[in-house]
């Protein structure tokens, strides 16, 4: 527990990669990793990169940390892509600029390892963030990649959302969930060095407009991320929308709201998983399980007498009846 208290002080990245290790494999010394992080995380300003694969998220978001990096600032990378150059797949040259990357003292690049089971990714994802952001990092990138629900998920976590597109954003619009669209905090067209970049932030402003006045209006950027081209640009509006979130009371605001959804998941998977110890342990509840896969007992009614006969037991333990 010192041992932990003084990791967090020191602030080096070999202790957080070994913190983060605890916390991704879920040994038991992530317990109090979360927890003792829990309160102190607040201050990061954390930032999800999305958009369809091959847009150019991980370009840019290593050129976003390379320019953040120089700006005295700490910056943690998370990456949520399995097939993204923070992981493999890469090209050799995005491969090496990356290490390059995770070289500098101020900067930690973290990839999770999907193992293909995404059902937790939200969540081991909301645990990395959050022990980066009690690491004291000022900015976090996040990049993830549309897997419906779990991308949502995962952009909860995010206070600023970057939707990064290339031109000849007909296609893109189609490959894209509309909810996605709606999440986005700003628009970001890459590769603009491709034809058709001035007509695809056309056709995104009208689609802005058409979605009615906001208190914050989306701005569209136009970056050549290979370039480093815009990126100054992109920054200065990442910026801009941190202080619109002080300003307008949603960065405390988003924070509680994620502090109780983490709650709630927590007590959803705490139940889930004693409901389903107690099943076990219990015949007659096991054999009604057996009677609705065989598709002799409705789901509805059961899952209703299974909770009440769980609620009973409990309160008859509490109660000693
Ligand atoms: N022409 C051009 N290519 C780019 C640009 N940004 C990234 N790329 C290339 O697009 C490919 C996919 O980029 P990557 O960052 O892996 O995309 P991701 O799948 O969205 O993470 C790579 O070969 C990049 O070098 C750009 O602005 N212009
Ligand atoms: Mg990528």
């Amino acid at each position: 527990m010192e041992d932990l208290i003084g990791s967090f002080e020191k602030k080096d990245n070999v202790s957080l990669g070994k913190m983060l290790k605890e916390v991704e494999n879920q040994t038991p010394l992530s317990l109090e990793i979360l927890k003792l992080s829990s309160f102190r995380k607040g201050k990061a300003h954390i930032i999800g990169v999305t958009g369809p694969p091959g847009s150019g998220k991980s370009t840019l978001v290593g050129k976003m940390c390379k320019k953040l990096a120089t700006m005295d600032l700490r910056i943690g990378v998370v990456c949520v892509d399995p097939t993204s150059p923070f992981t493999k797949g890469a090209l050799l040259g995005d491969r090496i600029r990356m290490q390059e990357l995770a070289k500098l003292p101020n900067v930690f690049i973290k990839s999770l390892a999907t193992r293909g089971n995404l059902g937790g990714l939200a969540s081991s994802t909301a645990d990395i963030v959050q022990v980066l952001d009690a690491y004291e990092m000022d900015v976090i990138l996040i990049e993830t990649v549309g897997v419906g629900q779990i991308e949502f998920d995962v952009l909860g976590v995010a206070d600023t959302v970057l939707l990064v597109s290339v031109p000849g954003l007909g296609d893109t619009l189609q490959t894209l969930k509309a909810g996605i669209m709606e999440i986005a905090d700003i628009y970001v067209i890459n590769q603009a060095d491709r034809p058709g970049a001035d007509e695809s932030v056309k056709d995104l402003n009208l689609m802005v407009k058409e979605s009615g006045k906001r208190e914050w209006s989306p701005p569209i950027h136009k970056t050549v991320a290979t370039q480093d081209s815009g990126i100054d640009e992109l920054i200065h509006d990442i910026t801009a929308h941190k202080k619109y979130l002080e300003r307008s009371g949603l960065w405390k605001e988003k924070r509680q709201t994620r502090n109780v959804t983490r709650l709630y998941s927590m007590i959803e998977s705490l139940l889930a998983q004693r409901v389903e110890d107690h099943i076990n342990r219990e015949e007659s509840l096991k054999a009604k399980v057996q009677d609705v896969m065989k598709g002799e007992r409705d789901p509805y009614t059961t899952s209703h007498e299974i909770v009440d006969r769980l609620i009973a037991k409990h309160n008859s333990y509490q109660y000693g009846g």
